[in-house]
């Protein structure tokens, strides 16, 4: 027999998903299978390493019943002597009644790692303090005030709204936290668990939105995260940032006088799928809220693109983005300009030139707006919905926190050669800001990012894997040094700017290199790009290297991001292989999960994967939440194909990330996975001493019969 066969001795056993048999009140929790859940794990407590104590006092961080499947998510967060623990998440999903999955990341042991609290040395106030003066921000940090506090049962403050005008134009949330760290004694690596106020400053300049972990009993400071994404698009392994040094393409110079006749709810942009710029020329687009949502009835099409359900907007607003410039680099203090037409006609001339930005400011934004709408609707499909914590202004009464669309800045004035995208939590407003690129060597030559559609889906992504990973309510799951969050931005990019119409099902098509962010680093197509290594399935010609265990050595966090979507990236491509198909256009989503195939299923799968990995997932546990959205969604259709993508970059069956998924050290294999046992769909009787046949087929590699 040969290695590595796989048996797929259900392949005629259709999986359908039952109508949805979950009640969820809109604002409130599912108490039954909330506790259907601590029944569950009462029962498996030992499996799970968890307490009865971490059972009872752990509460609910977040649940919905997801509309696309129909299963029901619970995120827990573990609770000790009423304190939350910082991302001690117990993520669990319920599927037809049955507790399909647990991953949960709680501190084992707690009460005895940690002293019994009576009385907190540093205050709140103390807290902020200690702070600014770490981060070196300027002003008096003396002068914070109280707005709120919530108080703990024995009068405690747990957690409080600050306000401080010298350093931060927004509210300062202070909370108190229990926090599980790893720090270094002697030459010993040591766990610790430290009582932390977690203290949170958006600076004045809204470049860094701090998150800093001060120790409430010492006042030291234990940590120190952005949680402003500060993405990279530079040119890998050179000097400087921008990379833009070298010979630029030649412009393609657009002649705005041959414009198409324009209609009403028209925008003239680089429509989907082009890249940027550097992939094609712009086009009309007319109702495009009917393209990506069919009929503009459907649950995506939030009232159109101009209406939030409180006013109709003639600008570049709606409910899912209001996108105008911030050159200024206030925010909306000074209100930045939203291009505005009566009649809804976005027609603004655009030319690719030295010097242009200026000018072509308002298809900037016009750009940025629809390319902030697609990416909603599209994604809105694939299941980033209102109770899953989408950002949008109106919810329409299908649950989840509301009032949070996305600023988009364009011509962001915080910054250049980049990106950047802040998620809080659901029904705070992210933002996305959007920088001009430049060329020290040519100043006039200044790219504008709001023309690079790969950018936008990039930093969109990150409101994706942020609001999906451990539940809406928590957005610092991937902090992690062994994490993908830049590499789901960068998949999600790529799977939104490939023209899949013009591929096959074949190796060829997968083989091709994909090249990102040439546009604005004045490249041509072929790069060189922001990455180490082209995207392609092309291992042994293009990127051989890139594999798990480069984790030890790529930057935090763009180039180990880079290696989780070259996995992702080969992994739609088996799929793709093994189904023989391509959907053209990302968006037709069939009407059943099943009969999504290729490109279409793949984004699914990594959709899914999101909201079953634990919080602070390692690669391996990024890898498993696919393969169980795999057994769940398609009866294990893809196993075959999902294993070998993995296990050519290392992630095989037997590599692990060792004890953290916090450092660097990790362990590749390329091993595919062997867990599927041999089992028969049928029982068969039969008689000793007579000879059967037992005919099993297999997934990828054709039939073969076996007799015994
Ligand atoms: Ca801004
Ligand atoms: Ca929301
Ligand atoms: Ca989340
Ligand atoms: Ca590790
Ligand atoms: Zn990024
Ligand atoms: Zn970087």
């Amino acid at each position: 027999m040969p290695k590595n066969l796989f048996f797929n001795v259900h392949k005629f056993q259709r999986f359908y998903l039952l109508c949805l048999t979950i009640t969820l009140s809109l604002t409130g929790h599912a108490q039954k299978e909330v506790e259907k859940v601590k029944t569950y794990l009462k029962t498996h407590a030992t499996q799970y390493h968890l307490s009865n104590k971490d059972i009872d006092e752990m509460v609910i961080s977040s649940d919905y019943v997801s509309p696309t499947t129909g299963w029901y998510h619970g995120y827990f967060v573990q609770k000790h002597q009423s304190i939350e623990v910082y991302n001690g998440i117990l993520n669990t999903l319920i599927v037809k009644e049955n507790v399909e999955h647990v991953a949960n990341n709680f501190v084992t042991d707690i009460a005895l790692k940690v002293p019994v609290i009576t009385i907190i040395p540093v205050s709140p106030l103390n807290a902020i303090s200690r702070a600014a003066t770490s981060l070196k921000l300027p002003g008096n940090a003396a002068n914070s005030v109280e707005v709120s506090t919530n108080r703990l049962a024995n009068g405690q403050i747990e957690k409080g709204v600050y306000a401080n005008a010298d350093l931060s134009k927004e509210s300062i949330p202070v909370k108190l936290y229990w926090l599980p760290y790893d720090t270094i004694a002697g030459r010993k690596k040591v766990s610790k668990v430290s009582l932390v106020w977690n203290v949170q400053i958006y600076t004045k300049d809204y470049k860094n939105s701090w998150s800093v972990q001060v120790d409430a009993l010492t006042g030291d400071i234990i940590d120190t995260k952005d949680l402003v994404i500060h993405c990279h698009f530079g040119v890998p392994g050179h000097t400087h940032e921008s990379g833009l040094t070298h010979k630029k393409s030649n412009p393609v110079r657009e002649n705005t006088s041959i414009l198409q006749p324009f209609a009403a709810n028209s925008y003239n942009v680089f429509d989907y799928p082009l890249e940027s710029p550097n992939h094609g020329t712009r086009t009309i687009v007319a109702n495009p809220y009917t393209k990506f949502v069919s009929n503009g009835t459907g649950p995506g099409a939030t009232n159109g693109w101009h209406n939030d359900s409180t006013a109709n907007y003639t600008n570049t607003r709606g409910n899912n983005v209001w996108a105008k410039d911030d050159i200024a680099n206030d925010n909306e203090t000074t209100a930045g300009s939203s291009p505005s037409s009566a009649t809804l006609e976005f027609n603004y001339p655009y030319t690719q030139a030295t010097g242009t930005a200026a000018a072509n400011l308002d298809a900037a934004i016009t750009n940025l707006f629809y390319w902030n709408n697609l990416i909603h609707d599209v994604l809105y499909k694939y299941g980033l919905d209102e109770p899953s914590g989408n950002f949008q202004k109106a919810n329409l009464g299908r649950g989840g926190g509301g009032n949070d669309f996305v600023y988009a800045d364009a011509q962001d004035g915080s910054g250049t050669n980049n990106a950047n995208f802040r998620t809080p939590i659901d029904g705070q407003n992210p933002r996305m800001q959007m920088f001009l690129f430049g060329d020290s060597g040519n100043p006039a030559y200044t790219p504008d990012s709001d023309f690079d559609n790969g950018i936008i889906a990039h930093e969109y992504g990150h409101g994706w894997s942020n609001r999906l990973t451990g539940g809406r309510n928590n957005v610092t799951c991937l902090e992690n040094a062994e994490q993908g969050g830049e590499g789901w931005s960068d998949y999600l990019a790529l799977m939104l700017t490939t023209d899949w119409s013009a591929l096959s099902a074949s190796v060829a098509s997968a083989n091709i290199s994909r090249v990102t962010s040439t546009y604005v680093l004045g490249k041509p197509t072929t790069g060189p790009g922001a990455r180490p290594f082209p995207y392609s399935y092309d291992k042994a010609n293009v990127n051989n290297e890139v594999t798990y265990g480069k984790v030890a050595s790529y930057t935090i966090p763009h180039g180990i991001g880079s290696i989780w979507a070259t996995m992702l990236w080969d992994m739609t491509w088996e799929i793709i292989l093994q189904d023989g198909q391509i959907v053209n256009n990302i968006y037709t989503i069939p009407a059943s999960i099943t009969d999504m195939r290729g490109n279409i299923a793949a984004l699914k799968l990594v959709n899914e994967g999101l909201r079953l990995q634990p919080c602070s997932p390692s690669f391996i546990d990024a890898r498993n939440a696919i393969l169980k959205a795999d057994s769940l969604l398609f009866n294990q259709r893809y196993r075959c194909a999902i294993w070998k993508a993995f296990a050519r970059r290392g992630l095989g069956f037997n590599a692990s990330t060792g004890v953290s998924s916090n450092d660097r050290i990790v362990f590749e294999d390329f091993t595919i996975g062997t867990d599927r046992t041999l089992s028969s769909a049928k029982n068969l009787t039969a008689c000793s001493g007579n000879a059967f046949t037992y005919t099993a087929t297999t997934a990828a590699e054709g039939t073969t019969t076996y007799s015994w």
